[in-house]
């Protein structure tokens, strides 16, 4: 408890303490009750019943939910073989020419990863996954893979959920050991919003297949394929996993008018990454602009074009995205990525249950347990539910999306965004700048990161009222956001076809923009020395959790100091994770293997002088008392 409070203290954590910090600092002497996990669970639902929590702006006003059932599955069978021990008995080449000579289409299942990132802010916690993750791999073994982890889910799951990302990815290898398991990585973005040290991105890429990732969807946000080669190179070389390097494809290739994001273009990115030793190419439709004829032409071209087995991405934003599957499938797709019934559709990925339904007499058709899959709907609509705080409120498809090119993970976070900055009335405002600093910035591809620049200056325009001639009037001299300065830079790479010059220079005012690659100039870590560090700051920590912190040191901290407070609070029910307890209210968690306790919220007392309320529980059948703050 001493060394707790020493190695916890500012100043020894800031590393200035002398010979005399002890004597400086009698508080080190003040030693905090040493809590048991189930105490700080019983700290963490007093303060959210009492407090409401930081991420849920209205208070639940006794809100019932359902109980979700999960759908049955017999434990002791043998696990039925799938994707990922053909991978395995394959090889990867061979794997990869067999994936692309397939008649039947296959499936990736995006509702642990895309799907909720955009419907639910991706908010969807472990518990709620790892619920039907076995069965539903045993169900439906068909499945090509689940996207399971990456792309924002990674800082989503410290930030708001305060959960670790790794051990979601575990117990995800774990309960699904027969289907491949996929990432969203964002090149020398990793999973974060900037460029990383070259070495700590080979490092990310090692440990996330070492625990389970069988294929890296690989992007960069400016299709700069600069970005992209070294993860390829790093999953081609330090793992046994599978390359799959994403094209983010923007505009229209029909449009005779949009003479940038051409046929051409995407054919060139398409051979360079096969050169660059991809297993797979997917193209990414991030904003679901691939019309069906489009469709055709660009994977008629493309499995032309490259010897790879050929995916597709999109989303359901203008809520015709199935016809460009059908016609894809039609073209030779080999695999389109869908997400559950009741957590597809606008913003998400197009309806796997459907999709899979009107497929049954088709000659590509895939096989697949539409009964299961109905269940496994069922299942997510009544979970889906719990996160209703964290719903957009987008009720029909939009044929918009085709002017403003808005990624659907961003579509459905636009309105929140708007109202946090007072511009809540403001959104038609807001797309339209949208799509006018697309062309001030010389028409760029947006998707993280690049699509969140884009955005930000959209809501500074609209903020401030400014048209594209007050932003290209110098005089003004704007302050723009630190993004679209750091985008100027050069920080996130270079768009093809170069920045628009003048914009770049009203921008930088003076500054010199980055030259050569965005993370050539970051030192490399030096994980021996830096992981030393690491552990004397956060001695419960280890190696992943070192990772974390390097794509996220604030978050990292501060999920950190939450566990320390808090304990590990994945076990709690998603209800009472969000909305606390009613009085009277009783729940069952499991802390661990045959360790589970039965929590009964009996009474809240009035704060005291200094604003503190006593809680009282029932925990196991004894009553138990905790203290916290009432924050009102
Ligand atoms: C507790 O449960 O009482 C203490 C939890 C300690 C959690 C630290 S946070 C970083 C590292 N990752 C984990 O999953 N556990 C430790
Ligand atoms: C992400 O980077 O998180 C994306 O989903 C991009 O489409
Ligand atoms: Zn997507």
């Amino acid at each position: 408890r001493f060394l707790e409070n020493v190695i916890t203290h500012d100043t020894f954590r800031k590393g200035n303490c002398t010979v005399s910090f002890i004597d400086k600092h009698p508080e080190l002497f003040k030693l905090s009750p040493i809590r048991d996990r189930a105490t700080k669970t019983l700290m963490y639902l007093a303060d959210v019943t009492v407090n409401g929590h930081v991420d849920v702006k209205e208070k639940n006003d006794g809100k019932k939910f359902r109980v979700p059932h999960i759908p049955y599955f017999d434990p002791l069978a043998p696990v039925p073989k799938g994707s990922r021990d053909r991978l395995q008995e394959m090889g990867r080449e061979k794997f990869a020419q067999w994936l692309r000579n397939e008649k039947p289409v296959y499936f990736t299942d995006t509702t642990y990863r895309d799907a909720h990132q955009s419907l639910l802010a991706t908010r969807v916690r472990t518990k709620d996954i790892l619920a039907v993750a076995e069965g539903y791999a045993r169900n439906n073994p068909q499945i090509f893979s689940m996207e399971v982890w990456g792309g924002a889910t990674f800082d989503v799951a410290m930030r708001f959920l305060h959960e670790c990302p790794w051990r979601r990815l575990q117990q995800l290898r774990e309960a699904m050991p027969n289907v491949l398991l996929q990432m969203l990585f964002r090149g020398s973005n990793a999973v974060g919003y900037s460029a990383y040290p070259e070495n700590l991105i080979a490092r990310f890429i090692e440990k996330a297949a070492e625990n389970g990732i069988d294929v890296f969807r690989i992007f960069d946000s400016l299709n700069d394929i600069n970005a992209m080669t070294p993860s390829i190179g790093f999953v081609r070389n330090n793992t046994s996993s599978l390359a799959q390097a994403a094209i983010s494809y923007t505009g229209d290739i029909l449009n005779k008018d949009n003479t940038k994001y051409s046929l051409d273009y995407y054919i060139s990115l398409a051979k360079r990454l096969e050169d660059a030793g991809a297993h797979m190419l997917c193209i990414k439709d991030m904003a679901g602009l691939l019309k069906p004829q489009a469709a055709t032409i660009l994977v008629n071209s493309l499995r032309e074009a490259v010897q790879l087995p050929v995916v597709l991405h999109t989303h359901d934003t203008a809520s015709v995205q199935a016809a460009t599957y059908l016609k894809a499938i039609e073209a030779g797709v080999n695999v389109v990525d869908c997400a559950i019934a009741s957590l597809s559709g606008l913003t998400s990925q197009p309806n796997l249950n459907a999709m899979a339904a009107i497929l049954e007499n088709h000659e590509r058709s895939q096989p697949m347990n539409l009964a299961s899959l109905n269940a496994y709907s069922n299942y997510w609509e009544d979970v889906r539910e719990y996160y209703y705080p964290f719903e957009s409120d987008m009720k029909a498809g939009t044929a918009q999306v085709y002017e403003n090119e808005i990624p659907g993970g961003q579509y459905s976070n636009l309105r929140q965004q708007a109202e946090s900055l007072g511009l809540g009335d403001k959104l038609e405002t807001i797309k339209h700048n949208y799509a006018v600093v697309n062309q001030l910035f010389g028409d760029i591809v947006k998707v993280t990161p690049s699509s969140k620049v884009v955005g930000d200056m959209a809501l500074f325009m609209t903020s401030n009222n400014l048209t594209a001639e007050d932003v290209m009037d110098e005089s003004r001299n704007l302050a723009f956001p630190a993004s679209v300065q750091g985008f100027f830079r050069g920080e996130i790479g270079s768009p093809y076809g170069g920045f628009p010059e003048k914009l770049q220079r009203i921008v930088l005012k003076g500054q010199e923009p980055l030259k050569g690659k965005p993370n050539e100039h970051l030192p490399p870590v030096d994980f021996d020395s830096d992981f030393a560090a690491f552990q004397l700051k956060y001695p419960l920590a280890e190696f992943l959790d070192y990772l974390s912190y390097h794509m996220f040191p604030k978050v990292f901290d501060e999920y950190y100091q939450h566990a320390m407070v808090y304990g590990n609070v994945e076990a709690i029910p998603t209800p009472a994770f969000f909305y606390g307890l009613r009085l009277g209210e009783e729940i069952l968690i499991t802390l661990g293997k045959g360790k589970t306790i039965i929590v009964k919220l009996l009474y809240i007392m009035p704060p005291d002088e200094s604003g503190m309320r006593t809680v009282v529980f029932e925990l196991n059948g004894y009553a138990r008392r905790v203290q916290v703050r009432d924050k009102a």
